[in-house]
């Protein structure tokens, strides 16, 4: 077995408490593009002029062009065996489990996962700017979506660029990095904060780090195990070891 795959094997096997932190990498073997790769959101969209409240209030139709054809195609596409290995790493940690993502696919939750801290929100909530309802919508929706319960204008329940995370979910986030002993960060370029600094805090508590990643980021300097691959493949691999 190769050394990498090795080593990632023992840091697990030596932890009594793990925590995940996957970003739009895991999704990827899935065919949901990711933001900055080379079929990135970024690029055909540029989301970081989209993903903004300032877009959304100056053209909410251009706006949920992009998420209605966001969700048209992660709804079209399906968890991918790297987020089943997440969900096979809970059954087998319980409770002394947590899966902090970036992502808003809820492709975690669909592959099994259920300790799930989805920071950034879900693409298929939606959220009322009169009543302030939130709730899950999955049937397709038009460029100019009303509230089901006032008729007031709808957004994603997704977190902006500009806008901060729920205190709930970043209370839970930064008591687990403070007892993890082990941060398994999976398919993130760690440019987007505060979850770029989750690893270092998490190290700075005391935990290992193991990254899967196609290439370095800035979490690799920290990893105490860092493997370049594909999530999909390489975390079976690790998975399926123990
Ligand atoms: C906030 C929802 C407080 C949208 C997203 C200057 C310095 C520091 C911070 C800032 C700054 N200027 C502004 C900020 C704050 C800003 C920020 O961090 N900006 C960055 C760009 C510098 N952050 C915020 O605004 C956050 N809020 O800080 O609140 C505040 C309040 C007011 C004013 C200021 C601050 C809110 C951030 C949330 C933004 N919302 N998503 C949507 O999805 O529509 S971010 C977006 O990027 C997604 O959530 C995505 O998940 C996230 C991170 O991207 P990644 O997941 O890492 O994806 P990426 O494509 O980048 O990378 C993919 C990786 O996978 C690559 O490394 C690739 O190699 C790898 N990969 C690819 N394939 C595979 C793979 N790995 C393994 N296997 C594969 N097969
Ligand atoms: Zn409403």
């Amino acid at each position: 077995m190769d050394e990498k795959i090795e080593n990632a094997v023992k840091l697990i096997k030596n932890s009594y408490q793990i925590s995940v932190l996957s970003g739009a990498g895991i999704s990827a073997e899935s065919g949901i593009p990711t933001f900055r790769g080379e079929d990135g959101l970024w690029k055909n969209y540029r989301a970081e002029e989209l993903a903004t409240p300032q877009a959304f209030s100056k053209d909410p139709e251009l706006v949920w062009e992009w998420y209605n054809w966001r969700r048209a195609i992660i709804s079209s596409k399906k968890p991918n065996p790297a987020h089943y290995s997440c969900a096979k790493l809970e059954k087998i940690f319980n409770s002394k489990f947590t899966l902090i993502t970036q992502n808003v696919d809820g492709f975690h939750r669909l592959a099994g996962a259920e300790n799930v801290l989805e920071i950034h929100g879900n693409i298929f909530e939606v959220k009322c700017l009169k009543c302030n309802i939130i709730y899950e919508e999955r049937s397709e929706l038009d460029n100019k979506p009303l509230c089901r319960e006032c008729d007031g204008r709808l957004r994603p329940n997704i977190v902006w660029f500009g806008e901060s995370l729920d205190q709930n979910i970043l209370t839970n986030v930064y008591d687990d990095l403070a007892t993890t002993e082990l941060l398994l960060i999976i398919g993130t370029s760690a440019v987007v904060y505060p979850a770029a600094s989750f690893g270092a805090l998490a190290k700075q508590n005391g935990a290992k780090i193991l990254e899967i990643n196609l290439t370095s980021t800035q979490n690799s300097q920290i990893a105490d195990v860092s493997v370049q691959g594909k999530a999909g493949e390489v975390l079976p691999l690790i998975v399926d070891s123990l």
